[in-house]
């Protein structure tokens, strides 16, 4: 296992504390045969962008063509029943973006058995969920790239994101929620505002108003009353480390739930996401405020990347 392999294995891990319970199958090494190369700005589009939740990074074909006939290998961390998958297909750093580079059409799934299955799909900017014929006992996949739709500028064939499942998932965190805030930071793309925190990357955040954060609060629509046992956020900018130290943190979260309690939390002050068990409490909605604000070397801009509950 090398270096790169033991990094992809970790981040799947801590991203997915729900592993044990399968649903979501952890993928313990991701590689293609064909990876586009940009020299000039050092970007290597490669196969393991798309297992980081973001949606800046992702994995594009390297030919001089659409890249049909290459192909992604996955390789899972022990034998599985692989019986859907959930695919990104195209660059989702916007719809401008999306619109000129080329997006999946066709795929071919390669099993080791020498069976194969032929999926289509749709030319939408979403993700979408695929279920196979019949579920998989395998240890590994090869997807090769069968058709594309045409992008208006680029003939790159991009994937942003690719996850995998038994036929128990998708079963993680809850999906589907929706989110307003106190105020937001206003540009005139909407760039920063609270639909961001749960819009499943990493790399897109609500960024706060005036102010420093402390009295900004994010209220959550969890779509329905739910029994609640753990949270995670991502608090900061943590595009680099230079980002991070540049703008407001905080030293505590407090939850308020539509039943009234309260829960509150301490964060480090690291960027990246953290996790907490939660006291079981059902709720409808959460309000999220923060407390200890720690204020930025070159702003005070107050981030959130994303917040995650669990049933
Ligand atoms: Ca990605
Ligand atoms: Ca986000």
């Amino acid at each position: 296992m090398n270096l790169k392999t033991i990094q992809v294995v970790l981040a799947v891990l801590m991203l997915c504390p729900c592993l044990a319970l399968a649903a979501q199958l952890p993928v313990a090494e991701i590689s293609s045969n064909s990876v586009l190369k940009d020299k000039e700005k050092g970007i290597i589009y490669e196969p393991a962008n798309m297992l980081d939740e973001k949606s800046a990074t992702m994995w594009v074909e390297g030919e001089g063509s659409a890249g049909l006939g290459k192909y992604i290998s996955v390789k899972f961390a022990s034998e599985v029943d692989l019986s859907k998958f959930r695919i990104w297909g195209g660059c989702f750093i916007d719809n401008d973006f999306w619109k000129r580079h080329n997006r999946v059409k066709a795929l071919e799934l390669k099993f080791p058995d020498f069976t194969s299955e032929r999926v289509e799909l749709k030319d939408v900017m979403e993700p979408q969920l695929i279920s196979l014929k019949e579920s998989k006992k395998v240890s590994s996949v090869k997807i090769y790239l069968r058709d594309f739709y045409k992008g208006s500028t680029w003939n790159d064939t991009a994937i942003t994101a690719l996850e995998f499942f038994d036929s128990k998932g998708p079963q993680g965190h809850l999906e589907g929620l929706t989110a307003t805030a106190s105020s937001h930071y206003a540009d005139e793309d909407n760039t920063y505002t609270a639909d961001k925190v749960v819009d499943g990357w990493f790399d897109t955040y609500w960024v706060n108003g005036p102010g420093s954060g402390a009295d900004d609060h994010i209220d959550i629509d969890l779509g329905g009353s739910k029994s609640l046992s753990r949270f995670a956020i991502s608090v900061g900018n943590d595009a680099t480390e230079s980002f991070f130290n540049g703008s407001n943190r905080a030293r505590k979260v407090k939850l308020r739930f539509s039943d009234g309690s309260t829960q509150s939390f301490d964060l480090n002050d690291k960027a990246g996401v953290q996790e907490f068990a939660l006291s079981s409490v059902r709720a409808s909605s959460v309000q999220i405020s923060f407390a200890g604000i720690i204020k930025g070397a070159s702003n005070s801009d107050f981030y959130v990347g994303e917040v995650r509950f669990w049933e």
